[in-house]
């Protein structure tokens, strides 16, 4: 038997790095006879500005020619002119995972295109000194995970479950996947769609400590504590019940953390029923939408 070199604490808890920005704004200038960048590659809830540098246009959503009541259609999401009187216009995008044309209605051969990325991100777990780094990974549902062999590292593998774990349950061995880490297949990559707390070892090395986890967890909406998919005053109820009756931990602590400070505490209950009754600002990302919580805090939604 292989014998192990290192051995790494096995909990060590780890934050993402990958973690999504604020919104940002992207820029298009109009210029006589054309317009640059031509496409741009966006996340949800980016902007774009269209400005006027020369030339007298008519910047129009979609595709000359494209299908009515389709995202295609000209002028679907919007037309507006972009001349020296109209030197801007700004538009926010959250068409996730969607591709949307714009063009010039004034010369329709000058076409672009917007790009919006989904919401999943991949996440690198690198396979190097007999362990899998970071041991603990937290994703979201849609997230993916790839393993990275690192070179001149001995073979290992990547293999769903547990030694000896229970068949049909995901602690069975090689139940979702049993992959070789080797210098011939240095990259596994594997896409998660349902929340679980995965673990999984290396077939010859688990009994030295090269095991590993990763917590998938569930998409939410912040502020939906009792997870019915709307926000009601029961949501704010239950915050309070679960920080002074003694209630049991909700399995998704990040609906309650409405403010997203990392924390459950009692301005969030306030913030909520501020939202629900007074107007105050809506919560935070994921709202008014399901997703993730990409903000690092200590906050899980299982
Ligand atoms: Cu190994």
């Amino acid at each position: 038997m292989r014998k192990c070199l290192l051995l790494i604490p096995v909990f060590l808890l780890f934050n993402s790095t990958a973690v999504m920005g604020q919104p940002t704004n992207h820029v298009i200038n109009f210029f006589d006879s054309a317009f640059l960048p031509t496409s741009l590659i966006i996340e949800a809830g980016d902007s774009v500005t269209w400005n006027h540098i020369a030339g007298t246009h008519q910047l129009t959503s979609g595709v000359p020619g494209g299908t009515p009541g389709t995202i295609e259609e000209p002028g679907f999401l919007f037309s507006a002119p972009i001349d020296s009187q109209n030197p801007s216009f700004t538009y926010t995008f959250d068409q996730q995972g969607t591709t949307i044309g714009f063009f010039d209605a004034n010369n329709p051969g000058l076409v672009g295109s917007i790009t919006v990325l989904d919401d999943t991100l991949v996440f690198d777990v690198s396979v190097v000194d007999n362990a899998y780094i970071p041991v603990v990974i937290e994703i979201f549902e849609g997230d993916s995970v790839r393993w990275v062999h690192e070179p001149m590292e001995a073979f290992h593998t990547v293999t769903s479950g547990v030694p000896g774990g229970p068949t049909g349950t995901i602690e069975e061995p090689g139940l979702l996947f049993d992959e070789e880490s080797s210098d011939l297949n240095p990259i596994f990559q594997y896409t998660f769609n349902n929340p679980m707390d995965l673990p999984y070892f290396c077939v010859p090395h688990s009994n030295c400590g090269m095991i590993g986890e990763v917590i998938i967890q569930d998409r939410f909406i912040r502020g939906d504590s009792d997870r019915d998919g709307a926000l009601t005053i029961g949501d704010a109820i239950a915050i309070l019940s679960y920080l002074f009756q003694g209630t049991a931990t909700p399995d998704c602590l990040d609906a309650l953390d409405v403010v997203d400070d990392g924390a459950v505490n009692i301005g969030d209950a306030i913030s909520l029923l501020g939202y629900l009754f007074s107007s105050a600002a809506a919560p935070v990302a994921p709202f008014p939408n399901e997703g993730p919580d990409r903000t690092a805090d200590s906050l899980l939604c299982r």
